[in-house]
Formats: structure tokens, C-alpha cells, sequence
């Protein structure tokens, strides 16, 4: 059999984790029409079965945070996570969004300049007009400069692996086929890639093709995780994904951005009894119940994440509970309280603490030597 890890990379809003959860069928990542939706690196796992022409496989998908200019301490956090995808990688998917227009102007100014230098602003393009992606009309991407340097940004990124480097063209379905060649013959000049896959993850085209492009890349090698297993985040984690997600779906401005959630208690449901029922007694299902902590930054972004008599807060975790059921297959009761954490997103500490990783990794140095506390001292 082979396997291997999958990294997918891309600018924001280029539709990387649509695509990660259309390859595994499940919710891994959460979507939104919004830029920098997603924060952390997520694995998906799919199990591609013997097919004519190649073995069976487990591939191992790790999407990423769309790469930006870091403008805060958070965004440099979010870039490090596409540095640590890109370390352990067989294979890179570059995902372009097929209905960017502006794009080709992009890479036209990287074809006819010198690099711009480190923090110059690079000329802006027409960014408003095209009307097709959400994020082209972010004031954030605007002070953080053009088009062109990002995508330079970009393909400086991948130059720099050695290992075989896939383009692939997002959302098809939303443009004709003919517009695709030039985009192609564009992209191919500012980089030579192994591969250019077409996709459309929202009709599921192409995805065998890539698919099977994939497997043929793959070393040969045993699973990285048992069969059944198709993430490798904790339910804590994803469940606190799914309350960001309703967030960000639910406010605007910069609210979005400037959250976090913690879940800070998370009860089991207790087992079902099966002592006899009295005829016509109802049998509730089980009830897990979850209380998380919503941070801001300011006062204001409270009072809209609160809104009117609750009721935003009440919208965003129904609509939060709903997807949270979904994932846990059991009643949820969900329990959220809105933190003004001024200038989180540039306290190191806080960042650490939001990654579900370092926590893992906390639990295990605890547990695995406990005798060597005393040496250790400080703290
Ligand atoms: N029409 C269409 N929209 C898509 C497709 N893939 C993603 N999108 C949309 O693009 C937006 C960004 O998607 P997301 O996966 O969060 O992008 P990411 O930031 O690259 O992870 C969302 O509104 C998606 O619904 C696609 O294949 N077709
Ligand atoms: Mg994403």
C-alpha cells in the first residue's frame, strides 16, 4: 500500500478546506465565505481504494491557514502553521481560485519586476472588481498590500520544496472552460508544477482525477492512522471550530477576526440507564454539555457578539449547537459567555494556550515524567 502527507496551500478564500472536507466526506474544517477562517493546520485522512492503475492508499491531507502578509502576532502564528505543513509533506497542492481574474495580473507584475523588498507596499491592482470572491473587498488584505506580492509571497513558498509541487484550480463550476487555459498557461510560467488539476470540490468534479494524480506520488508505506480515524483533532477542538464558524457567519466587520473560543467545560453524557419504561415513557437521548468563553478585543465587539437582549448570542450558539450535534451524534446543551481580552491576538501566552496541540503536549511531558519536575525548577 502507499501513503503519505498532503499538504494544501494556497491563498485566503481559495476554497482549501471546502476541498479537504469534499476529499473526506466529513466536516474536517470549517468554511466560510470570509478570508482566514481557518487558523490552525487540520488533517483529514482519506483511504483511496485500489483502483486500475494504482494501489490502495492512505493519503493524508493537511490543510493549512490561507497565506497572507502577517500583520499581528496571530498571523504570524497562522504562517508558522503552513511552515510546520510544509516540513513533513510528500506531495504540495497549490490551490488558485479558477474565477481569479486579478490574479493573472498578479503574476504578470511577478513576471516583469524585480521582487518587491520585505514590507514595501506592491502596486495595487483591481481588487474591487471582481465581484465572484468574498474577500477581495477585506480592508484588511488592503493595508497589507497588492495582489501581486502576496502571490509572490506564495510561489517564494513553494520554490522552496523538493518535493513534487500540484496546481490546483478551484471552483470551476464557476467559470467556463476556456477561461482556464490562459489562467493555466499564466501560473505555469511562475512556476513549474508536476501537475495542473482542475476541481470544482462544491459538484465533486475532478476530485477522482486528483485523487488518482495523488496516489500515483506517493511512497510506498504503511498507515499514519488506523483505518477509521479521519482527523486527528480532539471534539473539543472542532467543537470550538464550529462555535468560530457560526461567529463568523453571524457577525461582520472586524468581529471575526478578533475572536477566539475556549471551551471551558465539557460534561460527558451519562450513560443511559436500561431499567424498564413505564409505557409511553419517553427515552431522551443522550445530552453532552458544553460551556465555552467567546474573547474579544473591545468592549464594542461584545456588544455585537451579545447583540439586542442576547439575541446574537443566542443565534450564533443555536446555529453552533445544531453542527456541534451533528459532529457528537448526541444532544447538545450549549452554554457561551463573550471575554474582552484586549490585544489578544498579540499576546503570545494567550495564542499558545488557544492550540490544542501545545495542550496535548503539555498532558503528555506531565504525565510521562513526573520525577523530573524537581530538577526542573522555575516555572
Ligand atoms: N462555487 C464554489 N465555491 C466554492 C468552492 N470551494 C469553495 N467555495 C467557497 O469559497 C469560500 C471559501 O472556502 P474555504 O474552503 O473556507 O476557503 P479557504 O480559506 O481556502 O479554506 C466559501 O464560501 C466556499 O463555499 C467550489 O468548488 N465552488
Ligand atoms: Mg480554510
Amino acid at each position: 500500500m502507499k501513503s503519505g502527507f498532503v499538504a494544501i496551500l494556497g491563498r485566503p478564500n481559495v476554497g482549501k478546506s471546502t476541498l479537504l472536507n469534499a476529499l473526506t466526506g466529513e466536516k474536517v474544517a470549517i468554511v466560510t465565505a470570509k478570508p482566514q477562517t481557518t487558523r490552525n493546520r487540520v488533517i483529514g485522512v482519506v483511504e483511496a481504494p485500489a483502483r486500475k492503475g494504482h494501489a490502495a492508499a492512505q493519503i493524508v491531507f493537511v490543510d493549512t491557514p490561507g497565506v497572507h502578509k502577517p500583520g499581528s502576532q496571530l498571523d504570524r502564528r497562522m504562517l508558522q502553521e503552513v511552515y510546520d505543513a510544509l516540513e513533513s509533506r510528500d506531495l504540495v497542492l497549490v490551490l488558485m481560485d479558477a474565477t481569479r481574474r486579478v490574479q493573472l495580473e498578479g503574476l504578470a507584475e511577478i513576471a516583469s519586476q524585480e521582487p518587491a523588498a520585505e514590507g514595501t507596499e506592491a502596486p495595487q491592482t483591481a481588487e474591487g472588481d471582481d465581484a465572484r470572491t468574498a474577500d477581495s473587498a477585506e480592508p484588511e488584505q488592503k493595508k497589507r498590500g497588492g495582489w501581486a506580492s502576496e502571490d509572490e509571497f506564495l510561489f517564494g513558498l513553494i520554490q522552496k520544496v523538493d518535493c513534487p509541487v500540484y496546481l490546483v484550480l478551484t471552483k470551476i463550476d464557476l467559470v467556463q472552460k476556456e477561461e482556464l487555459l490562459p489562467l493555466i498557461a499564466k501560473l505555469s510560467q511562475a512556476h513549474s508544477f508536476a501537475e495542473v488539476i482542475p476541481v470544482s470540490a462544491r459538484k465533486r468534479d475532478g476530485l477522482d482525477v486528483l485523487i488518482d494524480r495523488i496516489v500515483a506520488k506517493l511512497p510506498t508505506g504503511e498507515r499514519y492512522f488506523p483505518k477509521d480515524q479521519y482527523t486527528d483533532q480532539p471534539e473539543r477542538f472542532m467543537a470550538s471550530e464550529l462555535i468560530r464558524e457560526s461567529i463568523l457567519v453571524e457577525t461582520g466587520e472586524e468581529v471575526p477576526y478578533a475572536t477566539a473560543v475556549v471551551i471551558e467545560r465539557w460534561e460527558e453524557p451519562r450513560p443511559v440507564s436500561n431499567r424498564p419504561r413505564k409505557k409511553g415513557e419517553e427515552v431522551k437521548s443522550p445530552l453532552t454539555r458544553i460551556a465555552a468563553a467567546i474573547y474579544c478585543e473591545r468592549d464594542g465587539q461584545k456588544a455585537i457578539l451579545i447583540g439586542k437582549g442576547g439575541s446574537k448570542l443566542k443565534e450564533i450558539g443555536t446555529r453552533a449547537r445544531l453542527q456541534i450535534e451533528n459532529l457528537l451524534g448526541t444532544r447538545v446543551y450549549l452554554e457561551l459567555h463573550v471575554i474582552v481580552e484586549q490585544n489578544w491576538r498579540e499576546s503570545k501566552s494567550f495564542l499558545e494556550s488557544l492550540d490544542w496541540r501545545n495542550e496535548l503536549e503539555r498532558i503528555s511531558n506531565d504525565q510521562a515524567v513526573p520525577e523530573q519536575n524537581d530538577d526542573e525548577g522555575q516555572e
